[in-house]
């Protein structure tokens, strides 16, 4: 059943890349053609399609079953239009974060003759979304709203992400600037309004309502993307690379990742050092010693108890919720994080 969703959701994507290839707008002569054809299979449909899959669930769920051809192919359209904004986003990270690989592959921008090209290619990604939501939701009442959600959570997104990048040049390199508060505040912004929020708020929109009427929903669905960049912090230091697909960078670009916000806590005076000497250095020497106070430190069995408890307020909050199709919606997203190693 999973699976025959999953494969319905794939030959959509090859649906809307076939029109996007042949946009009336432009005509694209062999070469181009190619390379968008090249640079869309790379980066848009190899990652765990979570966040688009979970529009048509989120759907499903809340019509309660009756859903035709047509609306779940527009709920597949919609859910791709999250895939490309999240090829758009990981593009560029990865230039930003000098990273190595992603999802088992190279960074798109580490291919010779891709480099810097690859700026032009995260444009081009974007602008495929407004194309995308034109040509199937241009009738629908929803449009404007449509349209409106992505503008705007484009933008909290593009805020968390200077938040994140700027608190690791401003100042000293004191990694005791670092909080949870901070820590807390990039992350809403970076990653849990279009991972978490987005998703259920494109089959919200779908399905009729009105957003304003949801702000418990955006609540519970903020403090799940929470949860999921403390595990992707973590997951950046203690995650297999093989079954993550990518290789942390987080100590070595002195970010403000949960694990160094955790060591500060539970450090002592001389720990402390530890991290201010090696914390946000490049050498692969640094880069172990702060490992090994995480692990003296004991933050995998800290990752452990945080995990838990979170878990269970999430499922406290959910089901408070008045309507049991939202606390499906809710519980089938959480499910498909929880415990995740990947
Ligand atoms: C994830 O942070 C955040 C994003 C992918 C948002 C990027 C936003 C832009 C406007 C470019 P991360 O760097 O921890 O992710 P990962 O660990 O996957 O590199
Ligand atoms: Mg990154
Ligand atoms: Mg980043
Ligand atoms: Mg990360």
């Amino acid at each position: 059943m999973a699976s025959d969703l999953k494969s319905k959701f794939l030959e959509v994507y090859e649906a809307l890349k076939s029109e996007l290839l042949h946009d009336p707008a432009f005509e694209f002569d062999d070469d181009s053609r190619q390379w968008v054809e090249k640079m869309l299979d790379y980066n848009v449909p190899g990652g765990k399609l979570n966040r688009g899959l979970s529009v048509v669930d989120s759907y499903k769920l809340l019509k309660g079953g009756n859903v035709t051809e047509e609306e779940l192919f527009l709920a597949c359209a919609l859910g791709w239009c999250i895939e490309w904004f999240q090829a758009y986003f990981l593009v560029l990270d990865d230039m930003m974060d000098e990273s190595h690989t992603r999802r088992g592959q190279p960074c798109w921008f580490r291919l010779p003759e891709v480099g810097l090209i690859a700026a032009n290619d995260a444009v081009v990604l974007r602008n495929h979304i407004p194309r995308i939501l034109k040509k199937h939701f241009r009738g629908m009442p929803y449009y404007v709203d449509l349209v409106d959600l992505f503008n705007e959570v484009e933008f909290q997104t593009a805020s968390g992400q200077l938040i994140d990048l700027i608190t690791t040049i401003v100042g000293e390199k004191d990694p005791s600037k670092y909080s949870l508060s901070v820590h807390r505040r990039i992350v809403q912004f970076k990653t849990a309004y279009y991972s978490f929020y987005l998703p259920v708020a494109c089959a919200l929109v779908m399905f009729g309502e009105n957003l304003d009427d949801h702000v418990q929903v955006k609540e519970v669905l903020v403090e799940m993307g929470n949860y999921f960049q403390v595990q992707d912090d973590y997951l950046d230091c203690f995650g297999a690379p093989d079954v993550i697909g990518k290789i942390g960078t987080d100590i070595e670009d002195f970010k403000c990742s949960w694990m160094v916000v955790k060591a500060l806590e539970l450090a002592n005076e001389e720990q402390k050092k530890i991290l201010h000497e090696n914390y946000g250095q490049k050498d692969l020497a640094s880069v172990a010693k702060v490992k090994e106070l995480y692990n003296t430190l004991n933050l995998q069995g800290v990752f452990e108890d945080y995990e838990n408890k979170s878990y269970e307020k999430l499922i406290k909050s959910i089901e408070g919720h008045p309507s049991n199709a939202v606390q499906e919606v809710l519980k089938s997203f959480l499910g498909k994080i929880y415990k995740r190693q990947k």
